[in-house]
């Protein structure tokens, strides 16, 4: 007899916390999730004979699925993102505040009743390999079934979670409710105090499978404050040389900036025997280890990647990654079950659905796939995952790197001086926003070290943080700025990027090494013009290095008072050394 659905634990914290839950949003059924692959096959088949899942080409994409969400619901939405602390100052002010009591009853009210009809889904997951110090246990309820198969490509999903929680009530809770997907009643809420996330009235996500922004990030790093470690947006590689030499770098760019690309990226026949290895492509949770270095973990189990722009030459092992087992969401449909995106490899093709379900040809004005279209897929899938990736110690960090999406003044790399102009560097990232969040395309914002959507408490303190983290490393990693998009006057990208970025990445190792040549700019440290390797890189001179790496003082001191605005918004919770490291580079500029 199957035992699909029936509750595997005796831990009363969560029993108790599903109980009260069901009563408030009385379903009509409650399914626990153990994450069995039985499970996986009969949840994937419910889904399609729902309607929520359409069974793409399984000869072209094995176990591969396709979704359509609520065209009004298809990114995250900052607006509706609330860190719910005691005091506005808690939160500061780059976060959306509420009290907390005011905003439950609110939440409460709309979840009343809210699954009526339908079926609520327990999930239990885990954050982390199965016994790291930096793992940690969530629960989510939730009445989608589409979340349930993403969280269970996105985290160690099932049983291991109520194994690595034995009887503790040191988990985090997450209550998701579709509701009607409108966004008048559309809500991410977040308790840090009582590491407790609802979110209402979205399917998209982001904003939905809680163990990834709203967890791993906004809770994450208000625990990593309390606790002494550190939550970022970071990618996670490591770099391997002919020798068998591993460096590991950490790397937060804001969203869609090319974090899963970098992550997997695949050296150039240049640097045959080099190899890149991914940890991971958008959270890394660091802690101080027993020698004195920063040691990370990806607490992730897949990719939640933008598709288009995805092919061959940008990410070769994303697209071996998402060739099975990957739900697609949002992209386009061809006509024998296959999916497009713009960007992929080949022509479009001659007719397709677009991501709304519409006609699409190669006249239409329209994209096909919505520039935010995604896939979900597992890490396991990634032939270049790192051999470390579930080891719960995780790996030693050499380099962190900082990076945004800027058309000028911002070289393609550099090294801060110390740990402070570092914090200094990633605390001013600007970056051109792209259709990972809603509104402001194209638009330069600041995005301290891309946590701007993501910090779970004041800006300000988040900097102390990162300052007094210094304290707890003997080694402390370097930290630079990268900034792969500059543009020339006529709008063309002046560094070609992708497999290309090994280039930048063997000086930035090679500086964690000591045994790279830099020469000192008011920025910081920069590559002279021996120092990048060009050697086969085509159509690609000396002088366009220069320009790449050129520093003009007519942009920069515009780029100072740009970056004023931010220090003034959380002047009263800056650290001074901030206040400092501006005056310093003001002087040197
Ligand atoms: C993501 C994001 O999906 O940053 O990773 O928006
Ligand atoms: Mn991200």
């Amino acid at each position: 007899m199957s035992t699909l659905g029936t509750c595997n634990t005796t831990n009363r914290h969560v029993l108790n916390w599903v109980n009260e839950m069901v009563a408030l949003c009385q379903p009509d059924r409650v399914f626990w999730c153990n994450g069995s692959e039985e499970e996986k096959q009969a949840l994937t088949e419910q889904a399609v004979a729902e309607g929520v899942l359409i069974r793409l080409n399984q000869e072209k994409l094995p176990g591969c699925y396709y979704h359509r969400s609520n065209p009004n619901d298809v990114a995250r939405v900052e607006q509706c993102t609330y860190i719910c602390t005691d005091t506005e100052a808690e939160a500061g002010p780059t976060n959306n505040w509420a009290p907390p009591k005011e905003m439950k009853e609110r939440l409460y009210a709309l979840a009343r009743g809210g699954m009526k009809g339908r079926t609520m889904y327990v999930i239990p997951y885990l954050m982390g390999p199965p016994g790291s110090p930096l793992a940690k246990v969530g629960l989510e309820l939730t009445d989608s079934i589409y979340v349930v198969l993403n969280m269970r490509i996105m985290t160690r999903m099932g049983d291991v979670a109520f194994r690595q929680l034995g009887s503790s009530e040191d988990f985090n809770r997450g209550l998701h409710c579709l509701l009607d997907v409108h966004p008048d009643r559309r809500y991410i809420c977040h308790f840090p105090r009582e590491n407790l996330i609802i979110s209402v009235g979205s399917g998209y996500g982001g904003n939905v499978l809680l163990g990834k922004k709203c967890l791993a990030l906004r809770i994450g790093s208000y625990l990593a404050q309390q606790q002494g470690w550190m939550a970022e947006h970071m990618l996670i590689l490591g770099v391997e040389s002919p020798s068998g030499e591993k460096t590991f770098v950490a790397a937060a760019f804001p969203s869609a900036c090319g974090k899963t690309n970098f992550a997997m990226l695949v050296p150039p026949p240049r640097f045959e025997g080099w190899k890149i290895w991914t940890v991971g492509d958008d959270i890394a949770w660091m802690r101080p280890g027993a020698d004195g270095r920063l040691y990370a973990i990806n607490p992730e189990m897949g990719y939640f990647g933008v598709a288009p722009g995805t092919n061959a030459r940008t990410n070769p092992n994303a697209m071996r990654t998402i060739a099975r087992d990957t739900i697609y969401t949002n992209v386009a449909l061809t006509p024998d079950l296959d999916v497009w995106w713009e960007g992929k490899d080949g022509p479009p093709p001659q007719e397709c659905l677009d991501w709304q379900g519409r006609r699409w040809t190669p006249e239409s004005r329209e994209k096909a796939a919505h520039p935010n279209s995604r896939f979900t897929a597992p890490a396991r899938n990634n032939p270049a995952l790192a051999p470390e990736f579930d080891d719960p110690n995780g790996v030693p960090i050499s380099a962190i790197i900082f990076g945004g999406r800027r058309a000028t003044t911002m070289p393609l790399v550099f090294e801060a001086f110390n740990w402070v102009h570092g914090v200094f560097v990633g605390a001013t990232i600007g970056s051109e926003m792209t259709a990972a969040a809603v509104g402001g395309l194209g638009q330069v914002r600041r995005d301290p070290m891309a946590m701007l959507p993501f910090c779970g408490y004041n800006m300000g303190d988040y900097f102390r943080h990162w300052l007094r983290m210094r304290k707890r490393l003997k080694y402390p990693p370097r930290i630079f700025h990268v900034n792969c998009f500059r543009r020339d006057a006529e709008g063309r990208f002046l560094w070609p990027g992708f497999g290309e970025n090994m280039r930048v990445l063997k000086w930035i190792v090679d500086r964690c090494r000591g045994r790279a040549n830099a020469y000192e700019t008011p920025l910081g440290w920069v590559p002279g013009p021996e120092d990048i390797d060009l050697t086969g890189l085509e159509n690609f001179t000396a002088t366009d290095l220069e320009k790449v790496l050129d520093i003009d003082i007519e942009e920069w001191r515009r780029e100072l008072i740009l970056q004023e605005e931010l220090f003034l918004k959380l002047y009263s919770h800056l650290p001074k050394e901030m206040i400092f490291q501006r005056e310093l580079l003001v002087a040197r500029l």
